[in-house]
């Protein structure tokens, strides 16, 4: 969403993809590496050299489940009081569909509940977000999104990098998403869309943008990559890369579509002020003193 274009005072550092300067979208070239360990080593971390090489090169990867069975019914049973809690449906952290007041999102879930942060920690995603980033990582941003049966509404093709970068002032790609889905993600529910080699291109959008793509953009790359649903079982998991164009449809089957994201961000990339001259986002969009996450022991 748009976010207030307030000016700040001081200058921005060294800018590796502007955006928002121009009326128009421009297509460059990624400056920054996808993967930061050794990739013939994988750095001794879960993933094997070939899941390495296919992160890499499609933006990224499927995995099998990575949470216990009981945990992911814990987290899911979670959300429907989560969202019902009246000081939280008064929280700016939550998003609403754009014709009600059904929430679709929930910025800083994992500060709204301890049994999501404890899934942010768990090991086992930890690992893989460290052997990608190639260093100690810290939570971001965390995010629940619900589709509602045969409600919940579509998300346009966009890449999120394009938005940290100008409103949090995340300065190179060293992030990435981890996508629990806690229902199952089927063609009908709203999966995610993703056009796989889009990660190697940076989208610089217009200053007026409402941040997704114009459509003749995102039809070029669709030729271009084509499109992968991720779609999977409940618990299943998926790494995307921070620059990765995805959308979703809407859904339209009988089963609500409910999906945990969380942003891992490398402790060696800090935000600064953000780049095309906004006021930094609130603190449920985007942390910005937060020390390399912990592994749940
Ligand atoms: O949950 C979805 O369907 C889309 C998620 C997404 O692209 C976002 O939250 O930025």
């Amino acid at each position: 969403m748009p976010h207030g274009a307030t000016k700040l005072a001081t200058p921005y550092a060294e800018d590796r993809y502007p955006s928002r300067q121009t009326s128009r979208t421009a297509l460059m070239p990624r400056l920054d590496p996808v993967v930061y360990c050794d990739a013939d080593a994988s750095a001794g971390g879960p993933l094997d050299v070939r899941e390495v090489e296919r992160y890499e090169r499609d933006g990224f990867l499927l995995v099998d489940t990575l949470l216990p069975p009981e945990q992911l019914a814990t987290l899911h049973e979670e959300v429907a009081p989560l969202l019902r809690a009246p000081a939280l449906r008064q929280h700016p952290a939550c998003k609403r569909e754009a014709d009600s007041n059904v929430i679709r999102s929930l910025f800083d879930v994992t500060g709204f509940s301890p049994l999501f942060l404890a899934a942010a920690r768990a090991p086992e995603i930890i690992r893989i977000a460290e052997q990608l980033l190639g260093s100690q990582v810290y939570l971001y941003q965390s995010r629940l999104n619900v589709k509602r049966t045969r409600y919940g509404g579509a998300f346009n093709w966009h890449s999120d990098f394009e938005t940290w970068h100008v409103h949090d002032g995340l300065p190179r790609m060293r992030m990435l998403t981890c996508l629990v889905c806690l229902t199952a993600n089927t063609a009908f529910n709203g999966p995610l869309l993703c056009i796989p080699g889009s990660h190697r291109t940076y989208f610089s959008l217009p200053r007026q943008t409402p941040e997704f793509l114009d459509a003749a953009t995102a039809r070029r790359l669709r030729q271009q990559g084509g499109v992968t649903r991720l779609e999977g079982p409940p618990g299943t998991v998926a790494f995307f890369d921070c620059n990765l164009a995805h959308s979703s449809e809407s859904n339209t089957s009988r089963q609500d579509r409910i999906n945990l994201y969380f942003v891992y961000n490398s402790v060696l990339n800090p935000p600064e002020a953000p780049f095309s001259g906004f006021q930094p986002r609130p603190d449920y969009h985007c942390k910005r003193n937060a020390g390399p996450i912990l592994p749940v022991p």
